[in-house]
Formats: structure tokens, sequence, C-alpha cells
């Protein structure tokens, strides 16, 4: 049995923490002289900041002994700002100290604690603070211990050892009770174990400034800890991560198997963070990495040391990519935390400063504080962070001050909102583009208020084997999911896996992620979406005369409160209201109280938004154009994947969910996606009255060519482009017959050629109206919306489909072709326009094959029309995708009929290593 203790320390803010285990190391004798936070001298309020502010900030550590065991104690930070570094040591206590301020009695972030406690199942002690002050009466504080948080706190402060305090002890525990009842009194052994079991809290009292009662304390520990087993095998507990003043990055652990040896490799995932689990981010990547240093901190000094044993705590240099809350060797699974930021503000940087390399920097203090999330904005071109309130705030001010030299100021900050669902559904998504599949049908309920998000499955494995099913289950526990109203992340439902398919061939990694993805959207697009506001627990402190007031100000800010007392020296008013309508409360109460009045805030949870329609409307997010997450689907015909939108994916899918078919609750919103023509007649209008339009403006362009360049030869006119339809050779071959005797070979030649379409990108998105006001929003949420539209065409039309982006303004830039499903894009390399590349490709493919380029701009035409390729106009395209989405809804409907079949087996292959040869 390890003798080490991991012992931590916490408390509300000001309840004496610090002093309390200066007190302790006093009188133990690890320092021989006892500092202040008053003084600026403690042994662990070391940082520059702490000092000036008499609070602690970061949590740190001390060692001491107490009888036969090795303590490390850990000093915890009380301002709720800060409520997440305390809560990251909670992975890795043995046992705790609460202190309770006998002024303040227990408070509603004393609640929280004990909650966080019962949590992390950790054995807690609690010490009673202050009781030197004026009204600090044991008793009283003890009846209020026991009604706030349980009977099990019983006073170990005095050697009772009476027939009463046994008692107290023996109604912890049913076997204790009735071996009690027949007349034996319990041993020392019998409370160490009812300790360790959270069955009792002994309470002691005193004065850690005044050094009255910590050393009864000390002594008492002495009996009632018991130190762990651990197992043979190495395994460690990652709690926090911080720089020394030389920047060095450690790794702060307490070992919880085996030993840990200086120059040892560490193999440990990288890019998974617990703290902060991000969209689609999915540890992948094994690293490994040698233990350089092993040091164990006791305040600012540490000793570097060969080996640590389980049950230890130190700091591990050597080791770059590790994250709070990660477990190393035998350690796995951990809890994510559950105080978590509640506003979020936009860091303005100063004139000159780079935001994307600042964001680098940035990301150190992520890693020290996951919870810092800091993101970059693309709508608002600016860098965001959350953060608990404004102290940290401004301690984040100072650091980023003193660490990287540069002053920031911050935006007003902004509530950080949630989602959840107010009816259970049913979500399907299937992804099938070119040898791809999967499909995930997911049961959607709502869950009791602060419950979380919970995942599991209830498919039977013969329909979709363990592992898939296991792989869409990480899926949906490690990403941070989002709701439909706001974008916000979703919380308090049950998510289940009901039914899924995979395919022998084709379904790969990260298929089911897709369709896991796809599917929970599916399913919140037809529910209805409830937003969910934080919400603060008050007390106000404040002469009797005012609480009428503070109670008409309470209701004017949308919360609800209750008058606790109510006596001539005071009044005090507790109860919950909206964190967005309460910040800066402060300030009001204190002018209105004349200085008399305190307001304290502990976060309580979400809860439904006093404000929904309005904050919904501001934030004005449209689920249609995320598409970062999608909640269409992408199906397969013809070898090539084409996305379906989300009303009309469930008849499609190839499984179904048999007990659940009510749960396909009733579409709401059939709005068809844009470019969809449901009419037909004013469809062959439009396109009537187009076809007359495009053919005047090629005429016109012909005439400018020829005028200025001579005579075209070799070239084919296409009026609204199109590929493999009768209707649109017909028009081509009639402008055919004009283009002269040479082109008989010309035609003759071209039996085996290929179809291209080549699509000036930025050009069709601002020619299109439903792109241009996306882009205005949302550049990248453009060109992604027209690769989408795009993979749909070429998927009918089976052409091959280049579509070209200007990106010459872009310094460095060398290029880049991607393939995107069943298309390929490419962006020009610096200083290459579009213009010029499409010139370029056409000048090189156009002699053996068909070439059609879609765009609007002047220049660009005239100078491809002299290669012999044809000219779509931007309009020209858009009619094309119409009539082509049409054909796509024909042939769905057709196959509907046909009964329901894997597309992905008839695929062609050879097609997309057409383009690829082209570029050689
Ligand atoms: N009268 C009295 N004051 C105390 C006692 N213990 C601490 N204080 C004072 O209370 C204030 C806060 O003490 P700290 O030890 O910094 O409290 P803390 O819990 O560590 O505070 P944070 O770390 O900021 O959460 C200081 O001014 C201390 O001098 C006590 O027993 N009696
Ligand atoms: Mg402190």
């Amino acid at each position: 049995m390890a003798n080490k203790i991991v012992l931590g320390i916490l408390a509300h803010v000001d309840a004496g923490k610090t002093t309390l285990a200066e007190t302790m190391l006093f009188h133990t004798g690890m320092i021989r002289q006892m500092g202040r936070v008053d003084h600026r001298n403690t042994f662990l309020d070391t940082n520059e900041m702490e000092r000036a502010r008499g609070i602690t900030i970061f949590s740190k550590q001390a060692l001491l002994s107490i009888g036969d065991f090795e303590i490390t104690l850990l000093d915890t930070p009380g301002h709720a700002d800060f409520s997440a570094e305390m809560e990251r040591t909670l992975q890795v206590l043995d046992y705790a100290i609460l202190v309770i301020s006998a002024s303040d009695g227990v408070q509603a972030h004393t609640q929280t604690l004990w909650k966080l406690l019962h949590r992390y199942e950790i054995p807690t002690f609690i010490f009673v603070n202050k009781m030197d002050l004026p009204g600090g009466n044991k008793e009283s504080v003890l009846s209020l211990l026991k009604e706030r948080l349980g009977e099990e706190c019983v006073d170990f402060s005095l050697d009772h050892d009476t027939s009463e305090w046994q008692e107290q002890i023996a109604v912890c525990d049913e076997a204790v009770l009735e071996q009690y009842m027949n007349g034996k009194s319990i041993s020392d052994m019998q409370t160490v174990e009812l300790i360790s079991q959270r069955k009792l809290f002994p309470c002691y009292f005193g004065s850690a400034l005044k050094s009255d009662g910590v050393c009864e304390m000390i002594l008492d520990l002495g009996k009632r800890l018991c130190g762990k087993v651990y197992p043979q095998d190495f395994g460690a507990r990652i709690f926090k991560i911080s720089r020394d003043e030389q920047g060095n990055r450690l790794t702060h652990m307490k070992i919880t198997g085996g030993r840990l040896n200086i120059k040892k490799l560490i193999t440990y995932e990288c890019g998974q963070n617990l703290m902060n689990p991000r969209a689609g981010e999915v540890a992948d990547e094994q690293i490994e990495e040698k233990v350089d240093q092993i040091r164990v901190y006791s305040g600012v000094r540490y000793e570097m040391i060969q080996e640590v044993e389980a049950g230890g705590v130190c700091a591990v240099t050597g080791l770059s990519h590790t994250i709070p809350g990660q477990g190393l060797g035998m350690e796995k699974e951990e809890k994510h935390p559950i105080l978590e930021p509640v506003l979020h503000y936009a860091i303005h940087l100063p004139q000159g400063c780079d935001a994307l390399q600042f964001m680098d920097k940035l990301r150190q203090l992520e890693e020290e504080d996951p919870q810092l999330r800091i993101i970059w904005s693309q709508r608002y071109q600016e860098i965001w962070i959350q953060l608990m309130g404004d102290v940290q705030l401004e301690t984040l001010q100072n650091m980023i001050k003193s660490r990287f030299g540069v002053v920031v100021e911050f935006g007003e900050g902004a509530i950080l909102y949630k989602e959840t669902i107010e009816c259970t559904v049913i979500g399907a998504g299937h992804y099938e583009p070119l040898r791809h599949y999967a499909e995930v049908h997911l049961l959607v309920e709502p869950d009791e208020s602060g419950s979380g998000i919970t995942v599991m499955s209830s498919c039977s494995e013969e329909q979709l084997d363990k592992n898939w099913q296991k792989q869409v289950m990480t899926y949906l526990r490690e990403k941070e999911l989002t709701g439909v109203l706001t974008g916000s992340p979703v919380t308090d439902m049950k998510i289940t896996l009901v039914a899924g398919r995979a395919h022998l061939k084709h379904t790969e990694g990260g298929d089911f992620r897709q369709a896991a993805h796809r599917a929970f959207r599916q399913g919140l697009m037809k529910t209805k979406s409830i937003l969910l506001e934080p919400i603060y627990e008050f007390r106000i402190e404040l002469p009797t005369d005012a609480v009428g007031r503070a109670m008409s100000d309470i209701t004017r800010m949308y919360g609800q409160s209750e008058l606790l007392e109510n006596t001539q020296s005071g009044a005090i008013l507790t109860g919950t209201a909206p964190v967005s309508t309460m910040r800066g409360y402060q300030k009001e109460v204190t002018a209105y109280t004349k200085g008399q009045g305190r307001l304290f805030c502990n976060l309580n949870g979400y809860a439904p938004c006093h404000n929904q329609d309005e904050i919904v409307k501001t934030l004005g997010y449209d689920p249609e154009t995320d598409f970062e997450n999608p909640s269409g689907s992408v199906f397969c015909a013809h070898g090539a994947g084409y996305v379906v939108p989300w009303q009309q994916v469930e008849e499609m899918m190839h499984t179904e969910y048999a007990e659940g078919k009510k749960l396909y609750a009733p579409i709401q919103n059939t709005d068809l996606p844009i470019l969809q023509n449901t009419n037909p007649d004013r469809h062959t209008e439009t396109v009537k009255r187009k076809v007359k339009d495009s053919w005047s403006s090629q005429k016109e362009l012909e005439e400018i060519f020829e005028r200025t360049f001579g005579p075209i030869k070799n070239r084919s006119i296409q009026t609204t482009g199109g590929f493999g339809h009768e209707q649109n050779r017909q028009v081509t071959g009639n402008r055919q017959e004009s283009t002269g005797r040479d082109e008989n070979k010309q035609v003759h030649k071209r039996t085996d050629q290929k179809e291209y379409l080549l699509v000036d990108g930025y050009n069709i998105i601002f020619a299109w109206e439903e792109l241009s006001s996306l882009a205005a929003l949302n550049l990248d949420a453009a060109r992604q919306k027209l690769m989408d539209i795009l993979c749909n065409y070429q998927g009918y039309r089976q052409c091959i489909l280049i579509l070209v982006f200007d990106a010459y303004k872009v310094k460095g830039n060398i290029g880049e072709k991607q393939e995107y499903h069943n298309i390929h894009v490419v962006y020009t390399k610096e200083a290459e326009t579009a213009d010029a590349y499409i010139e370029k490709t056409t000048h090189e493919i156009a002699k053996q094959n068909k070439v059609v380029v879609a765009t609007s701009d002047g220049m660009e035409q005239m100078i491809i029309l002299g290669h012999g390729a044809t000219r779509l106009s931007a309009q020209g395209l858009k009619e094309e995708v119409i009539k082509t989405n049409e054909m796509i809804r024909q042939d769905i409907d057709e196959q509907k009929t046909k009964g329901k079949v894997y597309l992905g087996d008839h695929m062609n292959e050879t097609l997309l290593n057409e383009f690829n040869k082209t570029q050689q």
C-alpha cells in the first residue's frame, strides 16, 4: 500500500485555503516562517498577479508529512472565474479538505464544490475557518452543515469518543449501525473506511490565521487517512500543463500505476483534447516521446528525481502534445469537466499585429487552459475566446502582456448559448460518394436538464458490425455537436444508434462519422429545438430598506427571488436569474445600497432562454448554409455521389428502423433548396428565354473576337451547355455545320473525345444571386455550395468537371488541385488568374476533346473561343443545373418504384483518372 497521498484544499474565494496551507506547512516543519496572503509572502501564492490581487489563480503544490504519510498538498483557486483550474485537480485527488468560512456559511459555490466532490468520488474533510471572527459559533455552523451537506458531517475536532458521537457515526452506515446497536463500539479503522467510502465527513473548527485548531486537525488526519493500492502496470493522469520561467513545457501528472523513470518512452494519442473536444477532432495520431526531467515541486522550488512511484505527483519535461485530463499508460477514460465558460469575447489586437500568427501564441495558453477554446471567427475576422468572467479576462490580459509583450483589448462579452430539443425524433443519414458507403439512423430524445449528452446503441450486431457501431458512438461522444437553431452546442439529450448499414467493400473509416453527423442534424431539422441560456444562482446581502428595490430588479431581469432572512441588521435575498440580464448588477447593488450591499453569483447550469426569438433572430444562423454541419445526405447515382436535402432523404434510405416508424416525424419545413425548380411550365419558359439570350450574346462575342483576332477555327457552339443529352447535342450539331470542311476530319477524330466542363468559380458565384448573397456573409460557404451543386451535376452528366478558383493574390501560394467527391477543384497559384488557368488548360485539351467553359467574364470568353472551346454563360449553367436536378429527381422516383439497390456497385471508375492524365 502506498503511503503517498494527494490532498486538495477547496473552497469558495477568500475562505482561507492558502492561509490554511501555510499554517499546515508551518506546523509540520516544512517552512520556518509563516507568511500571510495580506503580506504577499505566502509559500503558495507566488505569482505576481496573485500577490497583487490577494487571490489564488493557479493551483499549486507543497510537500509535507503527516504521520507516516507523504502528502502532496494541492492549493486551488476559489474564485468562480478560475473554477476550471480547480476542477482539473479533482482528477488526481485522494482526499480533499473543504474549507468553509464560518462568517460566510455554506455558499452557492460551496454547494457546487460539494457536488463536484461527489462526482469525482473524493473522500472529504471539512475545516470551518475564521472561527476567530465575531459570530463564529460552532453549534450553529455544524447544524448548518448537517442541513445543507448532510447528516454525515460529524464533529471530529475534539477527542469525543462519547456515545452520542459514536451514534452520529453509526447512522452513516447500516452494517456499522447494527454492530453499534449490538453494543460494539466503533473503531478508528472503521472511521477510516467510512471516510474513504464517502459515508462520513469529519469536521474540524478553527482559525487558519491564528493557528487555532489546525494542529489538532493535522494530528487527527494522521489517524483517518489511508493509502491506496495501485496496479503494477504504468499509468498516469495528467492534470495540468504549465511553463516554467525559462519557458519549458511542464506536464503535471499523478502516477496511478507502476513507476515513471527519466528517459522512459511514453506513447500517447495526440490531437485529442479531452477537455475541449473540437469539431470533428478525433484522436488518431500516436506520438512517442521521452521523459526528460522529473521534477517534484513544492512551492516555486523543485527537486529533480530519477523515478517516481505510483501515488506520487510530478512535473515532467519532454512531452510536447499532452493535454490536461489525458491518461497515459493503462489510464484511459476520463470524465469531461462540468464547469465551463458561459461568456465569449472577441480579442482586439493592436495595429500591425497579425491575427493568425497571434493565434499560434494563444494556443500556448489554450494548452494550459483548454477551456479557453480559442477560435478564429471567419465571419467577423476576429479571434474569439471563452471565459468565465471579468477577473479571468483581466488575468488573461496580463498574461498575454507579460508572455508575448502585446497589449490586447477585449470586446463586449457575449453569452454562450446551448440548444436542446423538445420532442423525440429519428434522424437518418446516408453517405455514399464514389467508393464510400455508410448509413445511420439515430433516435434522439430530450433528457433531464444538466444531463449533457448520452450516447448508446440498440442496433443489432447482425445489422451492423460492432466495430462500426463503436465508431458511430465514439464520434458522437467526441465531437461537439451543434444545434440547428443558432449553431450552438447541444446538450441534455440521449442519442441511440437504432439502425445502420455498412458495405462490405466500400465502407471506410470516416464514412460512419459522416453518416452519423448527417443523421443527427437531419433529426434536429425535423424536431423543435429549444434555446438554453446560462443561469446564475445569486445571494444578495443588503440593508432591509433596499429589499423592495432588489426584488423588483430581479423580476425585471426575468429572475426569481426569495427572502431568506430579514432582520433589523439586514436582509438576505437568494434566487436565480439569467446571466445575460444579471451581468454588471453588482455595480447597481453597490450604488443603491451606498456600498453596503453585496452580490454573490454562482453559475447554476442552463435553462430555457427568456428571449429565445430575439436571440435566434439576432444570431441569424442558417442551418441550410452551414456546410460544416450538413443535414442532407449523399447518395449515389450513375457512379457518382450527389447531395439530397434533408427533407427528401428518408424515403431513399436503404435501411429502416421498423419499430420507430412514427418517429420519423412529419416534416414541417419543406422549402426546397436553391436552384430547385418545381414548376415545369415556368421552367421551360425560362429555358426558352435564356436560350435566346445566350445565343445573342454568344454571337456578339464571336463578332468581337473575329474583328480582333481573325476568323475562328475549330469550334463548336453550345447554348445551354450540357452533356450526354440528345437535345443539347442537336444544338451543337446545327452549329457545327457552319464550321467548314476542315472540321470533318476533326469530327471523325473526335469519336472518343472526352467532354470537359471548366467552371470559373468566383465568376459563377458572383453571377448567381443565391451564391453572391451567401458569399457576402461567408465566402467559404458559397464556394462549398457551388462545389456541392456541381457534384450533383457531374454525377448525372458524367462530364469531366474542373472548378477553378482564383487564388493568385495569395502570396507564396503554389496552387492546389483537390478531388472533391467526383469533381476537380483547382486553386490557381500565385500570380496566375483563373482566366489564365482556364485559357492554358483549354489550349491543351480542346484540340482532342469537347470543352465547355462556364463563365460570365467577357475577356476570358473571347480567348477561350480562340482555342476552340465553347462558352456557357453563368445563367446558362444555372439553367443546366436546374434541369439536371429535375432529371435526378425523376431517376430517384423511378428507382423508388423499382426497389432499392446499392448504386455504389455500378460505378464508373475510369472517369476520375482522365483529368490527371491531362494535367501531366
Ligand atoms: N480573521 C481571519 N481571517 C482569515 C483567516 N484565514 C484567512 N483569513 C484572511 O482571509 C483572506 C483570504 O485568505 P486566503 O488564504 O487568501 O483565502 P483563499 O481561500 O486562499 O482565497 P482564494 O485563493 O483567492 O480563493 C486573507 O485576508 C486572510 O488573511 C482566519 O482564520 N481568520
Ligand atoms: Mg488561495
